[in-house]
């Protein structure tokens, strides 16, 4: 089947890329140039044609990637055309009229060039991850990947339990014999040694997943604090309504932000107090619950709410920083019994003292993103399949080889075929809608 998709951004561009893929690819391109199909790799500059109508729609380059040299590694075409929505809009319907392909579902470029070898699972991930990437150490983390790093690393640990079950297999051929004692012991200690390498690489922190989805920031606090005024400071525009009645933001409001270099996830939540009306109620629970879920919660309370320090155990931990605001106000106190709690005191208004607030954020985001390690688990899947590859270790550990030899052996199988799964080596159909269909047309 040919396929083929805008793959630049859709609106209006100075640019736009169709891309198509197929064994109609070559005939294709044929007809809508009406010439003879360009050098391979070497960029053509060429009038296209509505095959219908014989109507100019445009002049571009074209690219021509016989297979099995492309991305996909089938044969392949890239058109660079003027970015407007009319070319790009009829040159899609003339594609469409030749009658030699379709539309590619969401992915399925990568898709297809992980299903023709051209790139692992991992890979594939990644790709996807540095097309949504918005800061740089995004981009490091998904490039990382792409280099096989992570690759190398789970492909090296698969070998090691394929080999043991190689010296496993081995006694097959000898049936009515035990494995020696010292192998056995020998191979359990292996083991062992693999599911520590395992443990290692998930006690990470989730600092892989928490730079690819942003870390998330919680502002809570009593209503009227200044949430909502914080959260503008911070994302530079009116996200949330800001007034002088308590109770203004009942929803939780959200923004993505480049803070620094460091992605971030930053939640306006409804003020907390004790309220009749149900639907501030709502607002009060999904509070507490982005507070629950958040990496860092700054808890911001004014000088007239400073009795809500009651509620601040509960809230509190070594990830909160708790903000006193409206330190321009002509009375302000510094509330005494919060020194403990090492408060910021800050003026949105006035935009006081906010840089050293945001300084202590960075370093909070510098501390919890770093990380030594070379092997990113990006996402919950490769966690669930690394964790259940202990278990099947362990299964195994406890068995008594030579007892439950077939068992034994089983519980191996099951534990390389957890780690297949995570750079995509089995059960491929199962996981692969999953993952291409997160991506966008095109990619
Ligand atoms: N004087 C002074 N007023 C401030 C400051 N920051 C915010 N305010 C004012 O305090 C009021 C409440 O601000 P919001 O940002 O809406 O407070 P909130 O915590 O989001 O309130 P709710 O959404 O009702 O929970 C508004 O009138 C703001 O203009 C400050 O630093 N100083
Ligand atoms: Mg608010």
């Amino acid at each position: 089947m040919t396929i083929f998709a805008l793959s630049s951004a859709p609106g209006q561009s100075g640019v736009a890329v169709i891309r198509i893929s197929g064994p109609e690819t070559r005939s294709l391109i044929k007809m809508i140039t009406k010439k003879n199909l360009p050098l391979p790799r070497t960029a053509d500059l060429s009038k296209l044609y509505n095959i219908n109508t014989s109507d100019l729609i445009d002049e571009g380059i074209v690219l021509w990637f016989p297979s099995p040299n492309s991305y996909t590694g089938e044969d392949m075409a890239e058109l660079h055309v003027h970015g407007s929505r009319a070319v790009i809009s009829s040159l899609q319907n003339t594609i469409l009229n030749t009658k030699k392909c379709r539309i590619a579902e969401p992915g399925e470029f990568t898709k297809l060039a992980f299903i023709n070898g051209k790139i692992n699972l991992l890979k594939a991930e990644a790709i996807g991850d540095l097309i949504a990437a918005e800061t740089q150490i995004q981009i490091d983390q998904a490039q990382n990947i792409i280099r096989g790093k992570s690759f190398s690393k789970f492909e090296k640990i698969r070998k090691k339990i394929i080999k043991i079950l190689g010296t496993m297999e081995a006694k097959i051929d000898f049936p009515e014999e035990d494995i020696p004692n010292d192998v056995t012991k020998n191979i359990k200690k292996e083991v062992e040694n693999i599911e520590t390498e395992i443990k290692k690489i998930l006690d990470d922190n989730k600092v892989g997943e928490k730079i690819r989805s942003g870390f998330k920031i919680a502002i809570v606090g009593p209503p009227n604090s200044g949430k909502s005024s914080l959260m503008n400071y911070f994302s530079k525009r009116d996200v949330s309504i800001v007034s002088e009645i308590a109770g203004t933001t009942r929803d939780v409001l959200e923004t993505h932000l480049n803070f620094d270099g460091f992605p971030v996830i930053i939640s306006d939540t409804a003020g907390i107090r004790a309220s009749k009306d149900i639907i501030e109620r709502e607002g009060i629970k999904l509070a507490f619950k982005k507070a629950e879920e958040a990496d860092l919660r700054i808890v911001i309370i004014d000088p007239n709410n400073v009795e809500f320090f009651g509620f601040l155990n509960d809230l509190f931990d070594k990830s909160s920083i708790l903000v006193i605001n409206k330190t321009d106000l002509h009375d302000f106190k510094f509330p005494e019994q919060l020194k403990k709690y090492n408060p910021f005191s800050i003026s949105v208004l006035k935009e006081t003292n906010i840089d050293k607030l945001i300084s202590e954020i960075k370093f909070i985001l510098k501390k919890s993103l770093y990380t030594n390690t070379d092997v990113f688990i990006t996402r919950e899947r490769h966690r669930i399949d690394l964790n259940n590859c202990i278990l099947s270790l362990q299964d195994f550990k406890n068995k008594n080889i030579n007892e439950e030899f077939d068992k034994a052996t089983e519980d191996l199988r099951v534990a390389a075929r957890n780690l297949g799964k995570v750079v995509g080596k089995v059960d491929i159909e199962e996981i692969l809608s999953s993952i291409f269909n997160d991506f966008c047309i095109g990619k």
